[in-house]
């Protein structure tokens, strides 16, 4: 054994309450080390001999260098001691939170390991006020992503001066227009809904100067050229007639240059009644040629918010009340939620959560983010580092299977289980190239890519336009006016992620069913998985390989699938092997029949 790999942590993403009565206890151990890892566990204030229980831990996922164990409880008293038992071979060792000792062996106190609760690790109690419980509508849900200025002209009236024109050939710049607006979004509505669109993620619709609008002038209001409240509100309205959820964008980071108080701090420098607003690091304000005040990045149009203080506080907050509370959008994504105060994120989600208990906080962080998602702050994260591992398998192709099931397992790792099952999988959004374009055309590489984002655990979302077959480089190019000429539209590709989805809608074993790789191999680029749940059972075999591959799964229980495509060929596990062929570049998804 080497001990040296060996990790638990008490009270992290190693140790948490996954609801209100069951605790979620993990140890990492070096790869293929270990033959059996057990969970010695008791009460902490009755640990004796008689109610010490054993539980097997099961090895849920394996990185390059370690794998995982987990084990799921439910102490009858709410609290709990424990320790791990490992056994390699003949050698069998027990671990607490002294250190490692071997069976039988006493400590300098003359007391075995298993014969008080000193020494163990411990939960002190499971409160559910500290369970990190994410609404349950999001793991059912599917999002789709829509940039408000690109998306649908549904009020030529608001188009602002110099708008361009809409076509499948437009070039969008940095500064142009062309016209998108929230009655364009409302008239569209039942297109989202024949996708199967359940929740749609809006970036920043508040008054702003740009056309991406992240530089906010008035947080309480929409932007003239989308619309106003009113239209707001009604957009949200039919969204839920129709089973769609709405999710906005809270720049709360910084304010636009064109925010009243930064105007007036402009003017007036350090003697502005709203200096303590911002970050000044002198008496006048200089925008150049650096600006001399803290900003998003160095653009000095976006000067950063002091969100310790009191009034700023009071102020973003009420914006975070007013639209979940007055206007009914159901929840907020963050944005640059990193660079916040994770106090400010407490007392935001207090308020957020006191106005929709239901509302979904989710939180731009592009790396891992552990620190928001203990259950105080956000509800999950905008999954970059799954997009990335997606991206570079079935798009790039620069890493191979097992290097894939390594990353993706180590992210079902990095966080509990309940912010993975609510994790935002995005493959592309309004600051990445569109995933056509990252598979450099290829539409089966992008096909594979989408299918497995849609199968996979955690919320997928669709960048407005991917379905009909848009491409775009880096931003601006991947902002480009939605493509609503039939003509221009690929149709094929629309109706294939509308299958993807109703698949997934359809079968609960692909949003909460349990996840497990059946063939990740090195130098490989075909994956295969199984997904589980108490009702139905699916194999998902997707070749990223030019040519057609024929691999033999193992460790599989009895049964028979069959393709849900059609369901003419029956595809019988045979003494724990199921021998699947698939074509170069294509998926094969196996429903038990
Ligand atoms: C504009 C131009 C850009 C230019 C930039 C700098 O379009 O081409 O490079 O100016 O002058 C918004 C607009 C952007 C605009 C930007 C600045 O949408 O078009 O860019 O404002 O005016 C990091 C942050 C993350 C941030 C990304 C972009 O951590 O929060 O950078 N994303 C949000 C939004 C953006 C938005 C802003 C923040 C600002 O989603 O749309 O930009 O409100 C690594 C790093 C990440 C980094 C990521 C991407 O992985 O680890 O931290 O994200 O790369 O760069």
């Amino acid at each position: 054994m080497l001990l040296e790999a060996i990790l638990h942590q008490p009270k992290s993403h190693y140790a948490y309450a996954y609801d209100h009565e069951t605790l979620h206890i993990r140890l990492r151990t070096k790869r293929n080390d270990l033959d059996n890892v057990y969970l010695i566990h008791g009460d902490k204030y009755r640990f004796t001999q008689e109610f010490i229980e054993t539980t097997k831990m099961t090895k849920f996922a394996s990185d390059t260098l370690f794998d995982y164990y987990e084990a799921a409880v439910k102490p009858e008293f709410r609290r709990f001691a424990y320790a791990f038992r490992l056994e390699s071979g003949k050698e069998t060792l027990y671990y607490n939170e002294v250190g490692f000792q071997e069976e039988g062996a006493q400590s300098q106190s003359g007391i075995g390991m298993l014969e008080s609760p000193s020494g163990m690790f411990e939960f002190p109690f499971l409160n559910p006020a500290d369970v990190n419980k994410p609404p349950a509508w999001v793991k059912n849900a599917v999002f789709y992503q829509i940039f408000p200025e690109r998306f649908a002209n549904g009020d030529a009236s608001l188009n602002p001066e110099g708008v361009e024109d809409w076509t499948p050939d437009a070039v969008p710049t940095r500064d142009n227009f062309f016209g998108g607006d929230l009655q364009g979004v409302i008239d569209n509505l039942d297109y989202l809904v024949d996708l199967g669109i359940t929740c749609i993620y809006f970036t920043p619709f508040f008054e702003a100067k740009s056309n991406h609008k992240y530089d906010t002038i008035d947080y309480l209001k929409v932007d003239p050229q989308f619309g106003d409240n009113e239209t707001a509100k009604r957009l949200v309205n039919e969204a839920h007639k129709r089973g769609i959820k709405i999710m906005l964008d809270a720049v709360f980071n910084h304010s636009g240059f064109y925010f009243p108080p930064f105007q007036d701090v402009l003017k007036n420098g350090h003697r502005s009644r709203f200096a303590k607003w911002f970050y000044l690091r002198e008496n006048e304000v200089k925008t150049e040629p650096l600006p001399n005040y803290d900003t998003f990045g160095f653009v000095a149009s976006m000067p950063k918010l002091n969100t310790e203080n009191p009034e700023v506080k009071a102020y973003l907050l009420e914006v975070a009340r007013y639209w979940v509370e007055d206007i009914g959008v159901d929840g907020w994504r963050l944005d640059v939620a990193n660079e916040i105060d994770h106090q400010f994120w407490r007392e935001f989600r207090n308020v957020v959560k006191k106005a929709n208990p239901e509302a979904y906080i989710l939180g731009e962080i592009w790396h891992n983010s552990m620190a928001w998602l203990e259950g105080d702050q956000f509800d999950a994260v905008m999954n970059y580092p799954v997009t990335n591992s997606i991206l570079e398998f079935f798009a790039k192709k620069t890493i191979d299977a097992e290097n894939f099931m390594g990353r993706l397992d180590a992210m079902q790792v990095a966080y509990p289980k309940q912010a993975n099952e609510v994790a935002f999988n995005l493959l592309d959004s309004h600051d990445t190239p569109r995933l056509l374009t990252i598979a450099d055309g290829d539409k089966d590489l992008m096909k594979l890519a989408a299918t497995f984002q849609l199968t996979y655990t955690g919320a997928p979302c669709i960048y407005y336009g991917d379905e009909v077959g848009m491409d775009g480089g880096n931003d601006p190019d991947c902002r480009k006016p939605m493509v609503w000429d039939e003509d221009r539209q690929d149709k094929e590709l629309f109706a294939f992620y509308k299958d993807l989805i109703g698949l997934r809608k359809g079968y609960r074993a692909f949003r909460d069913g349990s996840f497990r790789f059946l063939s990740a191999e090195k130098g490989e680029q075909f994956v295969a998985y199984e997904r589980t749940d108490d009702r139905n059972r699916f194999i998902v075999v997707l070749n990223g390989d030019d040519e057609e591959k024929t691999v033999k799964l193992s460790g599989l229980s009895k049964g028979t699938f069959r393709p849900v495509s059609d369901g003419n060929d029956a595809y019988p596990v045979k003494r724990g092997k199921l021998s699947v062929t698939v074509g170069g570049k294509k998926s094969l998804i196996l429903k038990e029949q």
